[in-house]
Formats: C-alpha cells, sequence, structure tokens
C-alpha cells in the first residue's frame, strides 16, 4: 500500500535500525521503546491486522518473534499484537511488539 508507514519501512524508503530480515519478514527497533529492547516484526507483505493474514504467514512471524526473543532476550520477553482500536493499534499494518529487558506486568493497561 503506498501510504502505508510500514510498507515504507519494508521497502527502504524510510530508514529503520534493521536487526533481521528474510524474504516473508523484517524486524526493527520501534521508534518509541516501551523497555529496554523493544522490536517489531512486520510481514513483508501489507496486511492490516493478523486476522488478515495467512495462517502459515502468522506461524512464521511468530517462531521469526520468539526466535529473536531467545537471542536477543534470554532471561525473557513478550510478543504482543494490538489489534485496531481498543487493541491499542495505532499502524495499520500487521506487526508483532517483542518486548524485553525489563520485568513485564500483568494485567498490562
Ligand atoms: P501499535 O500501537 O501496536 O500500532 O504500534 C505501532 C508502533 O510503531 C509503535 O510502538 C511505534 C512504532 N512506530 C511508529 N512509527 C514508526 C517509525 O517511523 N519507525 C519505527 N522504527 N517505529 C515506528
Amino acid at each position: 500500500m503506498s501510504d502505508c508507514l510500514f510498507c515504507k519501512i519494508a521497502a527502504n524508503q524510510i530508514p529503520v535500525k534493521r536487526l533481521d530480515e528474510d524474504d516473508l519478514s523484517l524486524a526493527f527497533a520501534d521508534i518509541n521503546p516501551q523497555a529496554p529492547k523493544h522490536l517489531l516484526v512486520i510481514p513483508k507483505a501489507h496486511y492490516a491486522t493478523a486476522a488478515d493474514a495467512p495462517a502459515e504467514l502468522l506461524g512464521a512471524l511468530l517462531a521469526k518473534a520468539a526466535a529473536l526473543g531467545e537471542r536477543e532476550l534470554p532471561n525473557g520477553y513478550r510478543i504482543v499484537i494490538n489489534t485496531r482500536d481498543d487493541g491499542g493499534q495505532t499502524v495499520h499494518h500487521l506487526h508483532l511488539h517483542l518486548l524485553g529487558g525489563r520485568h513485564m506486568g500483568w494485567p498490562p493497561g
């Protein structure tokens, strides 16, 4: 989608700190970190929410986020997918938050 921020990031039109990349996905540092480590994992293809994406892609993105968590955050981490307004989603291109480097409280806000 031409006016989608994360499509532009995936296409290298907006610079980000790229931490991992393959044919399907890109991981980069969140611009507004909510934890000492806060990465985003996005599909390169545009899907607005998790509900719009094929199950195989969701599995690949989750596996990628977990692999990055194991690599970067051996003491533990949280993977979050905010979905639509009540879920706190502000960028309408599917993304997984990978957060860690501190103890995560529960319930989330
Ligand atoms: P959400 O609220 O779940 O839609 O999360 C969107 C996240 O995207 C939010 O944590 C901030 C991040 N973000 C927004 N714009 C940019 C950007 O231009 N660069 C980077 N690296 N992250 C961004």
